[in-house]
């Protein structure tokens, strides 16, 4: 009842496709990530990746992701020549028989995490967002000028204290892991290669000075405008991952974060290829996110499943826990997925089963002597994988 999928990141990868089959996925998910942001996607290239997957007996069920380039996002003089490299893209992928397509349309900076070694009781470790220490990043390491007001005060001062007691070096990493570490393995605008990066990073910020919520909505409405129908011709799935955390940072706008938003993207273009990636540790940060009812409501247009649990506390903090532990109710929001299944499998639909990674995983045992990219430890993620599958065959199970 599981469509298992994996994320690879191509030859780069640590974990080769043979060892993805031992695992127990059966589907890829994976990008072109030797192709820089904006420019197309040949299907030539599309195929030697898709002959690679299928020569390993693997398929490539989902791209994550065909990245949106800041200029769409900014609506640039340049958006109109990259959305029609999109589009082409878009059209490549369906030749090649490559269905579903990741995106997201967060400015500058994708997901965020202050610790990428949190120590957990147990030996393992995982990854923690301190919105305090995040403030603390943006406010005294950046310095992003004007930026106080983006936070509530007291949030600032916590902020101003940590600054205060860091040590060069561990303010230098921080920045380092916000804006290079955790960025430019997922095709980030910002990589390892780009001079002086903190300046970079705040060049880029600044460009969204007048794009507050509002502009950035119309800049996505105007995206999908365009490419959906080219999506509906091709026969791609869309779907939108949300803001990983799900709410501003840097005094950028982010839209992709609660029912709200998600009512209003998916009535922004009617259309099942428009549709979203649903990510559990993203949305899950917020309490006032229910999400085996977001699966209720969103269901018929939810293309694809990150499944991972998350611990939070005060301050808008959390760190991610094992996939079956946290405040996430994985076996609620399994057995919505479930039913969501067999509706779609009553009214004959081809995609019924929903494409599942386990998204991120602790770090755990042989992981400690890997180099895996932070959040895609081998053990780690197998261990979610099998917690995943064992949860969902009881599910299964019982209602048989
Ligand atoms: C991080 C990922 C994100 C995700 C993109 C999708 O681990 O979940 O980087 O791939 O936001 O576009």
């Amino acid at each position: 009842m599981l469509l298992k999928t994996w994320r690879w990141f191509g030859a780069k990868d640590a974990v080769s496709l043979d060892e993805i089959k031992q695992v127990g996925a059966t589907g890829i998910v994976t990008a072109l990530h030797h192709i820089p942001n904006g420019e197309i996607w040949e299907v030539s290239e599309i195929l030697k990746t898709k002959d690679d997957i299928e020569n390993h007996g693997l398929t490539w069920e989902v791209v994550e992701s065909l990245p949106v380039s800041e200029g769409i996002k900014q609506a640039t003089a340049d958006r109109e020549r990259l959305i029609s490299n999109y589009c082409t893209s878009l059209r490549n992928l369906g030749k090649c028989g490559v269905r579903t397509v990741v995106y997201n349309f967060m400015p500058v900076l994708d997901w965020a995490r202050t610790d990428l070694e949190y120590h957990l009781p147990d030996g393992t470790e995982t990854m923690y967002f301190d919105f305090p220490t995040f403030i603390a990043f943006d406010l005294f390491i950046l310095k992003r000028p004007d930026g106080e007001s983006d936070y509530p005060a007291h949030l600032v001062e916590l902020a101003r204290d940590i600054a205060s007691r860091m040590s060069d070096d561990e303010a230098e990493k921080l920045a380092y892991n916000i804006i290079i570490k955790t960025q430019g393995f997922i095709d980030g605008t910002i990589d390892g290669k780009t001079v002086n990066p903190k300046q970079a990073f705040l060049a880029l910020i600044e460009r969204y000075k007048q794009i507050d919520e509002a502009q950035l909505r119309e800049n996505l409405h105007y995206f999908l405008g365009k490419i959906i129908p080219v999506a509906e011709e091709a026969g791609v799935r869309m779907c939108i991952h949300p803001d990983d955390p799900p709410f501003p940072l840097l005094g950028l706008p982010r839209i992709a974060k609660t029912v709200e938003d998600f009512r209003w993207i998916l009535e922004a273009v009617p259309s099942e290829h428009n549709g979203i990636t649903f990510c559990t540790g993203s949305l899950g940060v917020r309490a006032d996110n229910h999400l085996p009812d977001m699966i209720r409501e969103f269901g018929h247009r939810i293309h694809f499943l990150h499944l991972r649990n998350l611990k939070r506390s005060e301050n808008s903090c959390f760190y991610e826990a094992g996939h079956l532990s946290g405040d996430l109710d994985m076996k609620e929001i399994m057995k919505a997925v479930i039913e969501e299944q067999i509706r779609r499998r009553n009214e004959g639909r081809e995609d019924w089963m929903i494409p599942v990674r386990p998204d991120h995983g602790l770090k755990l045992l042989y992981d400690y002597s890997r180099n895996d990219n932070p959040g895609y430890p081998l053990l780690g993620r197998m261990r979610g994988l099998a917690q995943l599958e064992g949860l969902a065959a009881g599910i299964v199970g019982f209602m048989e």
